[in-house]
Parts: C-alpha cells; sequence; structure tokens
C-alpha cells in the first residue's frame, strides 16, 4: 500500500485526540498506511539572509507518521500566511471583495513560500507516495512540486468556498492560481455549487475543454473534480457526548437552565460567520416576540482567531457593544440574553452545551461546510432532539435540507424561524433530526477521506483509448 502524504497548513500529533474533522480524516488515514504529515511549524523565524531554496525542517516520528514542519520567517509569516492567504484569498473566496487587501508583495511571498515548501517536500518523497494537499494556502503547491520533476499522483481539496468566477476573477492572479490547480489530479470542492462555479470559471475564462463528468483538460494536463462534502466522526463525538465530562457539563446547564429556553452559538471569532447579523435577529425576537423575554438565554461562543489582522479587531468591537446593547435593553436582575464567550473553551464541554440547547444557530454569510452543524445534531437526545438553525449559504445547507434554513442577511425572516424553531411540536423536532442524523451517518468523515482517496487512485489511471 502506498504511503499518504498529507500538507496541511497547520499539523498535529496524531496520537493525540484531534479537533475538527481535517485532523481526525488525517489522523485515521494516516494510521492506515503510515506516512507524513507536513505544515508550517507555526513559528517565526526572525528574518534571515534565506537560501534560495532553503526551509529548515524539523521531523519529529510519531509511530508510524513523520511530522515535518518548517518555520516561517517574519517576513513570510506576513506576506503570505497575513497577507495573501488571510487578507486575500479567504476574504474572497468567503465573496468579501470589500475586505480584500491587494498588494504584489503578499502575491510574490505566496508562491515564494509554496515554492520553499515543495523544496521542502521534495526530498522527503518515495516514488509511489500518494500526497493530498489541503486548503488555500496552499493551491500552488503541486505546480511546484510538478516543475522539480515529481510525478506522484496529487489531489488537493478546498476546504472553504469557490466564489462564482466574477468574484474569482477580482484576484488579479486568478489566472494563474486557476492554472495551478490542473497540477492536481484532483481538486476536490465541499459542494456542488463550488464544482459548478469551478467549471463556469473554466468556460468563461480559460480554453480548458470538459471530457467528461468531472473531467477536464487544460495547461496541458487533465484535472477531476468533484464534490466531497466534509463529515464528522459520529461515533467519536457520541462517546464525548456519553462521557463523565460530556454528562456533567449536559446536566449542570441543564440544571442552571431549567426554566428558560437555551439557544447556542459556537463560532471562530470570523466575520464570514455572520454573527452581528445573528445577534441582531436575536434581538428583535426579542423585541417581536415578547414571551422570549426573561426566558430565551443565547450563548455565543466565539473563539478568538487570526487576531493580528484588522478586520477580526473590528468584529470584536462590534460584537461587544451589540451583546452589551441587548443585555442592557433587555436584561432583567436574574436574566441576561445574551452570555457571550469571547474564548475558546475546551472540546469536551462542547457535547453537554450542545445536548442542553434547544436550537443551535448556525447562520453564517457563507462557509464552505460548517462542521458545528453537524456536531450540533450529533450531540441531541434523538427522543427530544433540538432543532438546527441553518443558513442556507452554508456548504452543510446543501445536505442538510431538513434543518430551519435561513437567510442570514434578512433580519425579520431569522427572528421568525427562531421562534419557530423554540416552539416546534416534539413529533417534528424527531422527524427532522432522524432524517439529518442519516445524512451525517452516511456522510461521515471516514466517508469523506476513502472517497476522496479512492477518487485520487480512478484519476491518475490512465484514460480508455
Ligand atoms: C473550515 C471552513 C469547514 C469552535 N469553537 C471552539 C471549537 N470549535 C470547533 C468546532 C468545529 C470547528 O472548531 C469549527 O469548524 P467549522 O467547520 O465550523 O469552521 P472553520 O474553523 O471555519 O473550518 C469550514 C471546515 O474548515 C472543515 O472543512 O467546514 O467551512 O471554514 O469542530 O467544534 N473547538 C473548541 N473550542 C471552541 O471554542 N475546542
Amino acid at each position: 500500500m502506498s504511503r499518504l502524504v498529507v500538507v496541511s497548513n497547520r499539523v498535529a500529533n496524531p496520537q493525540k485526540p484531534a479537533a475538527g474533522g481535517l485532523a481526525v480524516a488525517v489522523r485515521e488515514s494516516l494510521r492506515e498506511t503510515g506516512g507524513i504529515w507536513f505544515g508550517w511549524s507555526g513559528r517565526q523565524q526572525e528574518d534571515a539572509p534565506e537560501e534560495k531554496t532553503g526551509a529548515k525542517v524539523t521531523v519529529q516520528t510519531v509511530g508510524n507518521v513523520q511530522l515535518v514542519t518548517a518555520d516561517l520567517s517574519r517576513e513570510e509569516y506576513e506576506n503570505y500566511y497575513l497577507g495573501y492567504a488571510n487578507n486575500v484569498l479567504w476574504p474572497v473566496f468567503h465573496y468579501r471583495l470589500d475586505l480584500a487587501r491587494f498588494d504584489e508583495r503578499f502575491a510574490d511571498a505566496y508562491r515564494r513560500v509554496n515554492r520553499k515548501f515543495a523544496h521542502a517536500l521534495h526530498e522527503q518523497l518515495k516514488p509511489d507516495d500518494v500526497i493530498w494537499v489541503h486548503d488555500y494556502h496552499l493551491i500552488p503547491l503541486a505546480a511546484e512540486l510538478r516543475a522539480l520533476g515529481c510525478d506522484n499522483p496529487i489531489g488537493f481539496f478546498l476546504h472553504i468556498p469557490l466564489p462564482p468566477p466574477q468574484v474569482l476573477a477580482a484576484i488579479p492572479e486568478h489566472a494563474s492560481l486557476v492554472q495551478s490547480l490542473f497540477a492536481y489530479d484532483l481538486v476536490g470542492f465541499q459542494t456542488e455549487s463550488d464544482v459548478t462555479h469551478f467549471a463556469h470559471y473554466l468556460e468563461a475564462e480559460t480554453h480548458a475543454e470538459r471530457l467528461s463528468e468531472g473531467k477536464f483538460r487544460g495547461f496541458g494536463r487533465i484535472a477531476s473534480v468533484a464534490a466531497f462534502p466534509i463529515g464528522i466522526d459520529i461515533e467519536e463525538f457520541s462517546k464525548l457526548v456519553r462521557s463523565r465530562e460530556g454528562m456533567d457539563m449536559f446536566e449542570r446547564m441543564r440544571k442552571e437552565y431549567s426554566r428558560r429556553q437555551l439557544l447556542v452559538g459556537v463560532d471562530r471569532l470570523d466575520y464570514s460567520k455572520g454573527l452581528p447579523q445573528r445577534l441582531q435577529a436575536f434581538r428583535r425576537l426579542l423585541e417581536t416576540h415578547e414571551e422570549n423575554r426573561d426566558r430565551a438565554t443565547l450563548i455565543q461562543i466565539a473563539a478568538p482567531s487570526r487576531e493580528a489582522l484588522d478586520a477580526y479587531d473590528d468584529l470584536r468591537c462590534e460584537m461587544d457593544s451589540l451583546c452589551g446593547a441587548i443585555n442592557s435593553d433587555y436584561g432583567e436582575l436574574d436574566w441576561m440574553p445574551v452570555r457571550y464567550i469571547h474564548r475558546s473553551v475546551a472540546r469536551k464541554r462542547l457535547p453537554g452545551l450542545y445536548r442542553a440547547s434547544r436550537v443551535a444557530l448556525v447562520t453564517p454569510l457563507r462557509d464552505g461546510m460548517n462542521l458545528v452543524a453537524k456536531e450540533y445534531l450529533a450531540a441531541q437526545d434523538p427522543t427530544d432532539p433540538g432543532v438546527l438553525v441553518l443558513s442556507r449559504f452554508a456548504g452543510a445547507a446543501e445536505q442538510l435540507k431538513e434543518a430551519v434554513l435561513v437567510n442570514p442577511y434578512d433580519t425579520q425572516e431569522m427572528a421568525e424561524a427562531i421562534q419557530r424553531a423554540l416552539t416546534m411540536p416534539i413529533e417534528e423536532r424527531v422527524e427532522r433530526h432522524a432524517s439529518l442524523m442519516a445524512t451525517i451517518r452516511r456522510y461521515d468523515v471516514h466517508w469523506w477521506r476513502k472517497r476522496f482517496l479512492d477518487e485520487l487512485k480512478h484519476a491518475v489511471e490512465p484514460l480508455p483509448a
């Protein structure tokens, strides 16, 4: 069996409990075949005169897996990571051209770092390794590896949305980004609508030719393209729900809120997650459905992320002021409508919190998939489940049709949807939850990784003459 080589922005120790879909999937795949997990160490080094291709790597062996990490210089961190990845690709791919900062230095650093990583990785490769590259930080990696003579099978998975051609084409380097995707044998997206955007881009902007469903010839290569909606590890999550800590947390929350209806939101503090819009809708609910006053409490966890970026600072201030205003306008001595926690919460506490909440608000303005939606469903008691209020603009909405779907930009619609969720009869809750569970069970994280790796194997088989 071929070794697997996974490349992602950050790496995690595969013997430690994994947080998040990517870490679970990678850990399982690597355990099966052994291999390498390559990525940025998370460290920045003082700028030093760089050798031409030089990346100093650290190799740590954990069982049959080698964790190989490379540092970034301060300049690379600023221009590649903060600059191109998080000030260009993240906002534009989430349709936020207003937040993008186009700067040639960012584009240059993006190429340079991908080249440096390719050199460092190339030295570690064996001829029959299968390479799986993840996410927007590393789009040109395969092109750089091919330039070094690497002809191993290479697949790419984009965890965030791919916007329509008119939005993508605003990036000055859009043509070379898309061209570099053709260095992969398989390109995976989260949803069918991302795949459609890709096909439309090719049609509008390139001479690439569609050979068959999901197969394109362009720039002298053939690439397969398909949707692989990422899932969660249902078994692992159910174990967390049933664990002592999970049950303790559940009981504590249930007791604390026995007279109240609990709503929950769990997100990284990111402008794509629609947090201010969610709070406005919750405020509207209290305004227009007065029976929820002194009764409904929204616990919003907003885990800090990418705090070095200005847009995140603005969001933090906006959230502080929105939560403060709702609490001061509606709060009572013994009831606060919003409990806002701008810290990360331990993973083992999330399932109990989810299970104690009658409603989950997962209302991003745009999201590749959104795993919180799936985690919330998996944590419910099937005989008395809560209701998922889900943005139609989350990738998950393509699969989770029995959720209460909302337009996160429409405050009134969202407030009405929350009211509907809070008052939904038990029979309807049970029925919707059962269908949603069937979907997330079928398309779990193991399905996702197997399907991607199987497709990658097929993608490199020669086409019939
Ligand atoms: C990207 C794409 C795509 C959240 N707060 C805390 C915490 N979390 C955990 C959740 C969940 C994960 O982080 C968040 O995953 P999401 O899918 O919701 O969102 P992103 O981080 O933006 O992930 C996204 C995903 O990649 C996978 O492909 O679905 O669209 O944007 O697992 O539970 N975990 C802990 N404390 C917190 O405070 N421990």
